[in-house]
């Protein structure tokens, strides 16, 4: 083998988002795109002699990818890959494996719940060796090697077929093919309370039917072989669990407007227990008939509920987080258990240090992501296994009466309250009218201008008063390091909070989010606690939208997705 240096330019905007870098397939195919990207990563990390684990969602162009990273971190010194078969981990997955090989580090080869196929997205992230996301520091060091690249590096060596299990060698290096499903089955099995689920799910077949929707994504084995293969249930208990490298079309995103699959039959079919993940598997979806549970909730019930959990009984629960701006519901578990919580800006590489430093176990977002530290990212099954291990032990509990989602939301709601919680996102806006929405609130923070003012909201008929608009700045506790500007908070007197922020996601124009929280305490009672999200929150979205002059700004009269 050879070690071939390749001349290029640098391109514009490889700034990698809130996860990864990301953009249509297309802008990937421009010569040298990819490969300065990749051999941007082998600038910024230590290559020479390093293990390195590739996966990915199977998007289109992933297979090709592989290849190019194989030329590149062979170059570079790359001493051994790991590789999903077929180019395949999810993201849980593979950082798993990570973790589990000792590995230095992975690249990820996806775009999560971006629409994939020739004409939509690609993305290519970078994980550090306690299998999370890179920290900032490292992915702003890439950045800058995008920036002035002249050269890379490649070796000449015949594509590795990823379809074939085994080891092999790469010119001066090593290659390794892993079954992409093996490792991650074992890691539930010794979480999770198997026995318990497979029994309650055995015993209540027709009255708990659960349904998993893969929505085409990378999780589709996965689900399989746990829901079907390992807790019993039947074939009727999955669908479109086959990845396809444009996810069947559609847009590989569990919420509500996305996972439509999900629940049309949900609705049609009674099911008690939906489920879906995204694109890479790491954000989850629980949906019963007549019962949404918002992740927000979600992640306080399973802090509330972590002792029925092996893996917390076993080793306790050491603190909870969640990003900002995802509704208080877990500060108040923490505060009830005597735990510390933590409040990060969005983005999963804010909650490693907190793990890794043995502070943090059970933490989330509002954002369809749930997770532990069993791993260094969210994780879509094992929120959903949780959901499961949590209702069974429950109903263990209850013989006689069947507790189901609804009925374990509403004695939440009961004992802590309830955080009435949404999002607006108005997606591909223009990037000035976003801009303009921005500067309207970072004047209002600089000059104090809508502090204690009231806002009155025709629809509801009551006042709103503003106690404060401020900036979200985080100080990493472990390392110190401090990131600014992380969304604005409009925080009313009753302790509502109305949040908004540019989304580091996207691939086109700006996305806007808004996300509104209103709190009811449980002395309000079952019926103002179990009223419907929109209207439990309208009076103070009607406010939001109008001190913030958002339509006008955006020129848009409704959000893309209300979640
Ligand atoms: C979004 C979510 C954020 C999440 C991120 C990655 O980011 O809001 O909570 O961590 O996606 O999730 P943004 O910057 O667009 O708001 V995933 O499943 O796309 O890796
Ligand atoms: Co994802």
């Amino acid at each position: 083998y050879q070690v071939k240096e390749v001349a290029t330019k640098p391109y514009d905007g490889q700034k990698p988002g809130t996860s990864g870098l990301r953009k249509r397939v297309k802008v990937f195919q421009q010569e040298h795109y990819t490969e300065n990207f990749i051999q941007a990563i082998f600038d910024s990390i230590k290559a020479d002699g390093a293990t390195l684990v590739i996966g990915g969602d199977g998007r289109y162009f992933s297979p090709e990818t592989v290849q190019t990273i194989l030329r590149i971190g062979s170059a570079n010194g790359v001493k051994e890959f790991i590789i999903g078969k077929d180019a395949i981990l999810s993201t849980p997955a593979a950082s798993n494996v990570i973790r589990k090989y000792k590995a230095d580090g992975g690249i990820l080869l996806t775009a999560s719940h971006n629409p994939g196929g020739p004409n939509n997205d690609f993305g290519i992230k970078y994980n550090v060796s306690n299998g999370g996301p890179a920290p900032e520091n490292v992915t702003n060091r890439i950045y800058e090697a995008t920036k002035t690249i002249q050269k890379y590096k490649v070796i000449e060596a015949d594509p590795v077929d990823l379809s074939k299990i085994g080891k092999t060698t790469y010119g001066p290096s090593q290659v390794q093919i892993i079954d992409s499903v093996k490792d991650y089955v074992e890691l539930l099995e010794e979480i999770f309370d198997f026995p318990l689920i497979k029994d309650f799910l055995n015993n209540n077949a027709q009255s708990f039917r659960v349904l998993f929707d893969g929505l085409h994504g990378v999780t589709g084995p996965y689900a399989r072989a746990i829901l079907i293969g390992k807790l019993g249930l039947p074939e009727a208990a999955v669908q479109n669990c086959v990845p396809l490298p444009d996810f069947g079309g559609g847009h590989p995103d569990p919420n509500l407007t996305y996972a439509h699959s999900l629940v049309e039959v949900v609705e049609k079919n009674n099911i008690q227990f939906g489920a879906a993940s995204d694109g890479d598997g790491d954000r989850n979806m629980i949906y019963g008939k007549n019962a949404f549970v918002t992740p927000s909730d979600s992640v306080a019930i399973i802090a509330d509920s972590a002792n029925v959990i092996p893996y917390f009984k076993k080793g306790g629960v050491k603190g909870l987080a969640r990003s900002m701006p995802t509704s208080k519901a877990i500060d108040l578990v923490a505060k009830k258990k005597g735990l510390e919580c933590f409040e990060v800006p969005t983005g999963w590489k804010f909650f490693g240090n907190l793990m890794d430093a043995g502070r943090l176990s059970i933490c989330g977002e509002e954002s369809f992501g749930t997770g532990s530290d069993h791993i260094r990212e969210k994780d879509g099954l094992w929120a959903i296994v949780a959901w499961l291990n949590i209702l069974a032990a429950a109903n263990k509990e209850s013989p006689n009466k069947l507790i189901g989602i609804k009925e374990l939301l509403q004695k939440h709601y009961s004992i802590y309250g309830r955080s009435f919680f949404s999002r607006y996102d108005y997606e591909e806006v223009s990037s000035e009218g976003a801009n303009k929405l921005v500067a309207l609130l970072n004047d209002a923070i600089k000059t104090s201008s809508l502090a204690n003012t009231t806002h009155h909201s025709k629809s509801t008929g009551q006042d709103y008063k503003i106690s404060s608009v401020t900036s979200f700045s985080y100080k990493d506790p472990i390392d110190g390091s401090v990131s600014t500007n992380q969304g604005q908070i409009v925080l009313f007197d009753d302790g509502s909070r109305v949040v908004f922020r540019l989304s580091g996601t996207g691939s086109a124009g700006a996305t806007v989010r808004m996300y509104v929280e209103r709190y009811v305490g449980p002395e309000a009672g079952p019926e103002e606690l179990g009223r419907d999200t929109a209207e439990g929150l309208k009076g103070l979205i009607e406010v939001a939208l109008e001190i913030t002059k958002l339509k006008e700004f955006l020129e848009r009269d409704e959000p893309t997705v209300i979640t």
